[in-house]
């Protein structure tokens, strides 16, 4: 999971050096002020900063604040930053252009330090609340791992960016066995209990870049593992059945583990031009199934 947001983080572009003093000063209390002179230079620094707000100025030479803004509203990378356009232009047409643009607000040059200030506030203060609206959207309510609809998500731009570098994408599925059983037996605020340890040894045990761990729905998990050989898939797999096992949550089963175990589907593939997300999920599920006709407490690739 993402960490809690840290401090606010604004950007100034603005070609012109005694604007970009002036502001700093009016905003310097309300978080960390960056700042670039050109539009090409400011998108780079969004990139790699990602401000939560950005002060950009509408008149530059070069890339004008327009265009800037384009990007940025285009750019995935960039879309989260808010844009409050500064400008010298203050009829009510230019102020419906900026706002048009995709801006959240528009300040007026001469700068009023109060009116400034009052502005970056309250859309810092949206912002964040924005943020935490967007981790809750993306996480599961009772495990806190990230949801199927985040999942689905990054699964679609990992598969796009595996098959443009040729590279394998590894997938887990894995599937609390009898757990109807243990639900049954034990109540479901035990089951309940039962899938957050589940999935917190998941969260624990996706731990390289770029994996992702999952609740896909009910008892079922899922693991995306970027750049992964079968080899590798294999020993996950085998390795997460045991982790599970080794948690020693009793089951009433009778006939199987005296524990809860899960099975686990494996599909690793290098997309090509026929390839899809949708097709590879249902592989892996294919495998859980064999998985559980098998004997269950294993792992298929
Ligand atoms: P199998 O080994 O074939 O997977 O058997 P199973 O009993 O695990 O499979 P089945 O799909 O028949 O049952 C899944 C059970 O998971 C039924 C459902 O009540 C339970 N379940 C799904 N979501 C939750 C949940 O959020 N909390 C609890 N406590 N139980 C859940
Ligand atoms: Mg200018
Ligand atoms: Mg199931
Ligand atoms: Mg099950
Ligand atoms: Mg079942």
């Amino acid at each position: 999971m993402k960490a809690v947001a840290p401090g606010n983080t604004i950007l100034i572009i603005d070609d012109n050096t005694d604007t970009i003093r002036l502001l700093s000063t009016m905003v310097r209390d309300q978080g960390r002020v960056l700042f670039a002179t050109s539009g090409a230079a400011g998108l780079e620094l969004a990139r790699l900063q990602r401000p939560q707000l950005i002060l950009l100025d509408v008149e530059m030479q070069g890339m004008d604040g327009f265009a800037v803004n384009e990007r940025i509203r285009q750019d995935p990378a960039l879309r989260s930053s808010a844009v409050i356009f500064v400008t010298a232009q203050s009829s009510p047409e230019a102020e419906i252009s900026c706002l048009d643009a995709g801006a959240v607000d528009f300040i007026p040059k001469p700068l009023n330090a109060a009116v400034v200030q009052a502005r970056v506030r309250t859309h810092l203060r949206l912002q964040s609340a924005l943020a935490a609206l967007d981790e809750l959207a993306n996480q599961d309510g009772l495990t806190g791992l990230y949801n199927r609809r985040y999942f689905d998500r990054q699964l679609a731009a990992e598969f796009a960016r595996h098959r443009r570098h040729q590279l394998p994408l590894g997938l887990a599925l894995i599937d609390v066995d009898d757990f109807k059983l243990f639900n049954d037996r034990y109540g479901h605020q035990r089951g309940d209990a039962c899938l957050e340890e589940v999935a917190e040894s998941l969260r624990d045990g996706a731990r390289r870049p770029g994996e992702l761990a999952a609740r896909y729905g009910g008892e079922e998990f899922v693991v995306l593992l970027p750049n992964t050989t079968p080899d590798a898939m294999v020993r996950y797999g085998d390795w997460l059945c045991r982790r599970i096992a080794a948690l020693g949550i009793p089951h009433p089963s009778a006939s199987a583990a005296p524990h809860v175990t899960a099975s686990v589907g494996l599909y690793a593939l290098i997309p090509s031009d026929g390839d899809t997300a949708p097709a590879m999920l249902h592989a892996a599920d294919m495998a859980l199934y064999a998985a559980k006709r098998a004997g269950r407490n294993r792992s298929v690739l």
